[in-house]
């Protein structure tokens, strides 16, 4: 033990020992020198600062041990984790020496930290809300784990061939291991599949066992990420799951000389984890979507028990004061089937008992109001691939529908609608994730209302204590403190650094807010932060923007009820008004848009050749010169939001009101000083509310509006109504930004003109068009736009995923903080 301790203390966090470590693996791990490219310079420097977390990460797990106190486990399909350096760079506080070190061997730390490829195995909000979580949850030192996939393609790289969206697979893992992992071999489990299913009784007990008799087995091979929290001794850990074949290959096939039916079951077994999201379009796509999740469900349960039963032998009497699962999305909702499956058939509990022990530690975050983004399982692929499973829903459906006929007697139709199997022999997974937890929360306000009213209606009425809210928030070390700086160091200098660790203390910002020399300093970094931005759209793009111009930007996945369309539709009239009217007073602007649509999402697509395509037009139009200028960013990722969060006067966040759950890029961009011109959606609602209404560009229908409205809504009315829409839609429909291309955007001039265009689009377009007016406006007076973007950035506060963390701790986990204990 002693050599141990003594083999991972001996590791310093001073120069020469940092020195060192970097040399050693530049040198005699991975046999390169100074001059090699960038990327094994930066492998070098993550193996020695991960070293470094080492005996903090063992410490941690022993702490935690010890403690003996409750943990949580966040299960989620997604974590978007972007680039680990600079964070554990921070966390450690050897930022400083370690750029050093660099300099003095003629490196800089920006271009080794660039070296990093993005760890993206998510898709968007959601994943990277997992991410920020597990960030929080180490500052705040809880005893958390995070349990995901190990994908081997994570989000595929974005590519723009002639204006349209090309997909690359993105092989994060191609030069060798990812330096912040560590497989973990030894807690490798079997996960079962397929077969069916017989009852028998146990000779002794004369008990009725089920028994799985399943025909597939893959194994579930650990790696660890260590999760270090911000300057103190916990390293939480994330623990993500890579499939592998039983046999590396079936040796009598093989000698029989069918090659390819030996290697086939591994390659069967290691697709489980090779891609994120399989393009879920088609049957064979769903297939393993649904292997994904089993996978993902079964390992982590099935780990933690093997980890429980160490500890208290079969007894699971007190399981649920131990622990507790958070469900993100009812992507892993399986578990509460899981969780059964193993305690009633491995474990022989009563089925009473087990349902306690599951509905005690079930917890689900809903994340969507979409009906198209509810889940749900065909029963015959349920029966085909997990044959148990359907019978235990059957069973839980069964007793929970009865519980419904006992409250309303006679509500049929209620009992339909509340039933976990829709009348297309569908498992509503939502429903299912909601019956299996004590806990259901939306992501914002606004949103958690909306499920209450709306969408889980009947399960409000039914269970109304489980209902609870929790915005989100995002980890202001990577989105303030690493994104951005030179701000960063002027707040240091200005009101310390606890906002590091309490994100309300920004509000002492607002003492500074008439000192003029503040005000300058505060310019004159977002000008620097602009330039960044121009160069990264340089970089991406060849495209030459001013960074003195307003940089008004939309960065998210594209989607109909994301409204790029609105944003394109006023970008059209800006182009119209400056070619028509040529405006003596006028803001000059560049839009950026960025984002990804999924490979099936054909109008998706179609909106980003339509981007395109209409910045040909202007961007080469002389005419308009800078007084506008429209960029596509390909290939948004985190580490490019990074650098946009950072340089971006204006935020966009258009949405149809009632359509976004939360939102999180709305946090990054007020955090960093941008301005938000929005709709009351999602969480926009409480960045107005925390800015208060003077500081926010607020236009369009509210939530209840849309749907008042939807009924009567005629879109040709409202184009007629408005001769700048009239303008926007006939340039539109003429062809004029598709000259060669002929009828490619009718499909989204038909959206936007239908009746049923269920983003009412065209219903935003005056509020938005004149709304954006205000904000060119006020853009002009250096002042007050200064006075603004400090204010948002000062009442930023409750967007921390620390305050988020805090409220899942104090309302559904209610684990204790463990103070880790070094040991000499
Ligand atoms: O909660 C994180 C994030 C929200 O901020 C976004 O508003 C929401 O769209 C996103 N939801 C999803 C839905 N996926 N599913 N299911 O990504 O979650």
């Amino acid at each position: 033990e002693t050599v141990v301790r003594k083999a991972l203390k001996c590791l310093g966090n001073d120069e020469e020992s940092l020195e060192a470590s970097f040399l050693h693996y530049l040198y005699n791990t991975f046999g390169r020198h100074l001059q090699s490219p960038h990327y094994y310079l930066f492998k070098a420097l993550s193996y020695s600062v991960r070293d470094r977390l080492m005996a903090r990460w063992r410490d941690t797990w022993l702490s935690h041990y010890q403690a003996g106190t409750k943990k949580a486990y966040y299960l989620s399909m997604e974590f978007l984790i972007g680039r680990s350096l600079l964070n554990n760079l921070l966390s450690l506080d050897v930022e400083d020496p370690v750029r050093q070190v660099l300099y003095r061997l003629g490196q800089t730390l920006e271009e080794v930290e660039n070296a990093e490829r993005d760890a993206g195995l998510g898709n968007g909000g959601l994943g990277r809300l997992a991410a920020c979580f597990m960030d929080s949850c180490a500052t705040l030192q809880l005893p958390v784990m995070g349990y995901g996939l190990r994908y081997k393609y994570g989000m595929f790289r974005q590519r723009i061939q002639n204006g349209y969206q090309m997909e690359d697979p993105d092989p994060w893992l191609r030069h060798g291991e990812y330096p912040w992992e560590v497989q973990r071999a030894d807690y490798t489990c079997v996960i079962p599949f397929g077969g069916c299913t017989r009852m028998y009784k146990e000779p002794h007990s004369g008990r009725l066992i089920v028994h799985w008799d399943h025909d597939e087995e893959v194994l579930a091979v650990p790696y660890d990420v260590p999760i270090a929290g911000y300057q103190n001794q916990t390293v939480n850990t994330l623990r993500l799951w890579s499939a592998a074949s039983v046999e590396d290959f079936n040796l009598s096939e093989f000698n029989a000389g069918s090659y390819y039916e030996a290697v086939a079951e591994k390659n069967e077994a290691e697709s489980i984890t090779m891609v994120l999201y399989p393009n879920d379009a088609n049957e064979s796509g769903k297939e393993l979507r649904l292997r994904q999740q089993y996978f993902l469900v079964s390992a982590s349960l099935q780990d933690i028990l093997k980890h429980w039963k160490r500890n208290h032998g079969a007894d699971f009497s007190n399981f649920s004061e131990s622990n507790v699962f958070q469900l993100n999305d009812t992507h892993p909702s399986l578990a509460v089937v899981e969780l059964m499956r193993l305690l009633v058939d491995d474990e022989h509990l009563e089925w009473d008992e087990a349902w306690r022990i599951v509905t005690q530690t079930m917890a689900y975050t809903n994340h969507t109001l979409l009906p198209e983004a509810l889940e749900t399982w065909s029963v015959s692929l349920l029966r085909r691939m997990l044959p148990r499973h359907l019978e235990i829903i059957y069973e839980i459906n069964s007793r929970f529908l009865a519980e419904v006929s006992m409250k309303w007697p006679g509500d049929e139709q209620r009992v339909q609608r509340m039933s976990l199997i829709d009348p297309n022999d569908r498992v509503r997974m939502a429903h299912l994730a909601l019956v299996g937890s004590f806990s259901v929360n939306g992501v914002a306000e606004l949103h958690s209302r909306l499920l209450r009213e709306g969408l889980f209606r009947d399960f409000y009425q039914l269970w109304p204590d489980k209902f609870n809210n929790k915005t989100n928030g995002v980890t202001p070390r990577r989105w303030l403190a690493c994104a951005n700086p030179q701000l960063r160091e002027l707040l240091f200098e200005t009101i310390g650094d606890g906002w590091m660790t309490d994100l309300s203390q920004l509000a002492r910002l607002e003492d500074y807010i008439d000192d003029q020399g503040f005000c300058q300093r505060w310019r004159q970094i977002r000008h620097h932060n602009k330039k960044r931005l121009a160069e990264l759209v340089h970089q991406r793009t060849g495209i030459v923007i001013n960074p003195e111009v307003m940089f008004d930007v939309q960065v998210k996945r594209i989607h109909e009820y994301k409204r790029q369309l609105l944003n394109v539709l006023h970008i059209i009239h800006l182009y119209a008004r400056i070619k028509f009217e040529r405006p003596i007073h006028w803001t000059n602007r560049c839009v950026i848009i960025g984002g990804k649509a999924a490979p099936g999402y054909a109008m998706a697509k179609k909106i980003i050749k339509l981007i395109h395509n209409v910045a040909n037009v202007i961007n080469n139009d002389p005419e308009v010169g800078d007084r506008l200028k429209l960029v596509f960013l390909p290939d948004y990722n985190v580490s490019a939001m990074e650098v946009i969060c950072a340089g971006t006067d204006l935020s966009e966040q258009i949405s149809t009101a009632g359509k976004e759950a939360s939102g999180t890029g709305n946090m990054k961009f007020m955090m960093n000083g941008a301005i938000t011109i929005g709709t009351l959606d999602g969480a926009n609602v409480e960045i107005r509310e925390a800015v208060s209404e003077e500081n926010f560009f607020l236009f369009g229908l509210h939530a209840e509006e849309v749907e008042q409205q939807r009924k009567t809504y005629r879109p040709a009315a409202v184009i007629a109504g408005d001769d700048d829409l009239k303008l926007v839609m006939q340039l539109l429909k003429s062809g004029h930004f598709n000259r060669f291309e002929r009828g490619i955007f009718d499909d989204v001039v038909a959206s936007l003109t239908s009746p049923h265009d269920p983003w009412m689009t065209l219903a935003d377009f005056r509020s938005y068009v004149e709304c954006q007016k205000r904000v060119a406006e006020l853009f002009t007076d250096e002042a007050a736009w200064t006075k603004m973007s400090l204010l948002n950035t000062a009442r930023s506060g409750r967007f921390s995923t620390d305050r988020t963390m805090r409220e899942y701790n104090d309302d559904i986990w209610r684990l204790t903080p463990v103070e880790v204990q070094t040991e000499q």
